[in-house]
């Protein structure tokens, strides 16, 4: 295969090492990022891209990196995905944006049409597109607010939704999402999480005892007369990819519904197709009232939305949702494309498989090595929790020596947790196998380096 001068699905697909990494031409773009970028916004793996598509990307030194990262959940059809390219270039041509409040355009249209038809649920469903995930968290808790004239937000332990000051309150984590940021938005009430690794009576009780501890919570301290909404990530993602045990989300489902409380499931990381369903709640069946999207959405393009019961979505006044940007033509092009690419080519599949490749070589691993305390995940969103060996004690310090040594040779890894110990594995839904296999081993080359005494 010949190297070409654009990304896409064409690239070569291997791992190739020609520099250190990072290479001397990114070490120096670097230096120049350092000198006018703010310090606030971090860097995981300096290296400067300049192509990327299926399962690698490519940097300014000539590197061709192995992704298990896919930008954070979000080129799940590849990098430059061949129908979001086409799609969004044609929009480009004709035109950039008009706003859609002002004067609307047919994708906008099309992709709420998407999202009402994918989304779980077989009642009218109505959508609002914004762009970003904590626009769309945002404004699904002032959607929920709206309809049932309610303040009180619940959200959980490990929770993710964002950097926007509603969205801080709503994430669990101070460092680094909420240091120093505040005062934060109020009405915002933390309940514990079904995380059954940790979980103190062990896995087997957890969905049930979790789910009891969140409701006498809700009672007791809130109020669920005053609770307008529930937040809920159905897999926490930036927490530590927690999935909780069967049982958990349907039960808490249930008491919304029963209490008059829009439930509302951040599908931001899981959704579309990620774990190996279309959305994450799909696997037991729950259907939310509102659901937020945005990451895999549109194919590497900014998009988000807010999609649920017609009659919730509909419950805020004309010009009290949107934004300038909100839905843009060539964001909504680029999902089109990108929801296209997943229903064409079976994607929700394709993420099984990933795991079905993944999970059993990561459970050899954890025998293998007593610093994995926990291997997890559902589809293409996969993690290993390491621990001090024989303790489910979290070995941050070891986690990032992992990632590091799998970037040093050339495989984008991510870590995440409350306890910064966990590996997380999200390649894009289209990798080569090949190439899957290629990264395991060297994050198991990783671990023998690491963790040899
Ligand atoms: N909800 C569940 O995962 C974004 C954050 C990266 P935005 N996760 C990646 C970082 O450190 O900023 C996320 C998510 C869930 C909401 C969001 C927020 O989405 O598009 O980053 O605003």
């Amino acid at each position: 295969m010949s190297a070409l001068s654009h990304g896409g699905p064409t690239l070569p697909q291997e791992r190739r090492l020609v520099t250190e990494i990072p290479g001397p031409l990114s070490r120096e773009l670097f230096e120049r990022r350092n000198a006018v970028v703010a310090n606030g916004v971090s860097t995981t793996l300096p290296v400067f891209v300049t192509q990327a598509g299926g399962g690698v990307v490519v940097d300014v030194d000539g590197n061709s990196l192995i992704d298990f990262g896919s930008g954070i959940a979000v080129t799940s059809v590849g990098n430059s995905a061949e129908a979001v390219v086409n799609r969004a270039g044609e929009q480009l041509r004709r035109f950039t944006h008009t706003c859609f409040m002002v004067t609307p355009y047919e994708s906008y249209v099309a992709v709420c049409e998407q999202l009402a038809e994918l989304t779980p649920g077989d009642h009218p469903k109505k959508s609002a597109l914004f762009n970003s995930g904590a626009e769309a968290v945002e404004n699904a808790v002032k959607i929920a607010r709206s309809y049932t004239k309610r303040q009180a937000v619940v959200v959980f332990d490990h929770g993710y939704h964002g950097r926007t000051n509603l969205t801080m309150a709503l994430t669990a984590k101070n460092m680094p999402y909420k240091d120093g940021f505040g005062p934060f938005a109020p009405e915002v009430y933390r309940m514990p999480m079904a995380y059954p690794f940790h979980w103190p009576t062990g896995p087997e009780n957890c969905a049930e005892e979790a789910a009891a501890q969140v409701i006498s919570q809700i009672e007791k301290q809130v109020g669920a007369t005053n609770v307008a909404a529930v937040v809920i990530e159905p897999i926490q993602g930036e927490g530590g990819f927690i999935e909780p045990p069967l049982g958990f989300l349907p039960r808490i489902a249930e008491f919304c519904t029963a209490n008059g409380i829009v439930f509302i499931a951040d599908e931001i990381q899981t959704g579309f197709c990620r774990t190996g369903d279309w959305f994450a709640v799909e696997h037991e069946g729950v259907v939310p009232d509102l659901i937020t999207t945005a990451k895999g959405l549109a194919g590497g393009l900014p998009l988000a939305g807010v999609t649920g019961r017609a009659e919730i979505m509909d419950a805020a006044h004309a010009g009290g949702l949107g934004g300038t940007y909100g839905g843009n033509p060539v964001a909504c092009a680029g999902a089109l494309g990108a929801i296209e690419t997943m229903r064409g080519q079976d994607l929700p599949a394709a993420a099984r498989r990933i795991g079905e490749i993944m999970l059993p070589r990561l459970n050899k691993m954890a025998a293998r090595f007593p610093q994995i305390g926990d291997v997890r995940g559902r589809g293409a969103m996969i993690a290993v929790e390491l621990v001090k060996p024989g303790t489910k004690e979290p070995d941050a310090a070891l986690t990032g020596q992992i990632a590091k040594a799998c970037h040093a040779q050339g495989v984008i890894v991510l870590t995440c947790g409350t306890y910064g110990n966990v590996l997380r594995f999200l390649p894009p839904l289209v990798i080569g196998e090949d190439l899957l296999t290629e990264g395991l081993d060297v994050i198991e080359g990783a671990f023998e380096q690491l963790t040899a005494a």
